[in-house]
């Protein structure tokens, strides 16, 4: 009696098993996937993206790179990179001490083009037009 009770027990064992290999494999594959670094030459450089006053600090970049604004625009940095801690340095401005979560704004009220960097990221770098013609 006590064998043929045992017994089922130990064929449903022995198939569970196969199985956790297979899960983990999946998860790898998954995992995998996520890490796809795109070229792409942002930066300052790139050409400013308009109807944009919101511009995260994520990846080590920012996004989108560049943005072109009427004068008078406030202009909102997110910092979402995580354990990753940014700043956002102009000439004449900045945004303090490098954070990690939060925003910092900035109102433009002059036409021109302001540059500006992250003190922490060498080569992450954004850029803000002004245009003359208000919002
Ligand atoms: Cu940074």
């Amino acid at each position: 009696m006590t064998t043929q009770a045992s017994a089922p027990a130990r064929a449903v064992r022995r198939l569970a098993l196969p199985l956790v290999p297979l899960a983990l494999a999946a998860t790898l594959a998954l995992a995998g996937c996520g890490g796809d670094e795109g070229g792409g030459n942002g930066g300052a450089g790139a050409a400013p993206v308009t109807g944009v006053t919101q511009v995260a600090a994520k990846d080590n970049r920012f996004t989108p790179p560049a943005i072109q604004v009427p004068a008078g625009t406030t202009v909102t940095w997110a910092f979402e990179d995580g354990f990753v801690p940014h700043d956002v340095a102009g000439d004449g401005w900045d945004s303090g001490e490098p954070r990690r979560s939060g925003t910092f704004t900035h109102t433009f009220d002059r036409p021109g083009a302001y540059p500006y960097h992250c003190t922490v990221h060498d080569g992450m770098t954004g850029r803000v037009v002004v245009t003359g013609d208000r919002g």
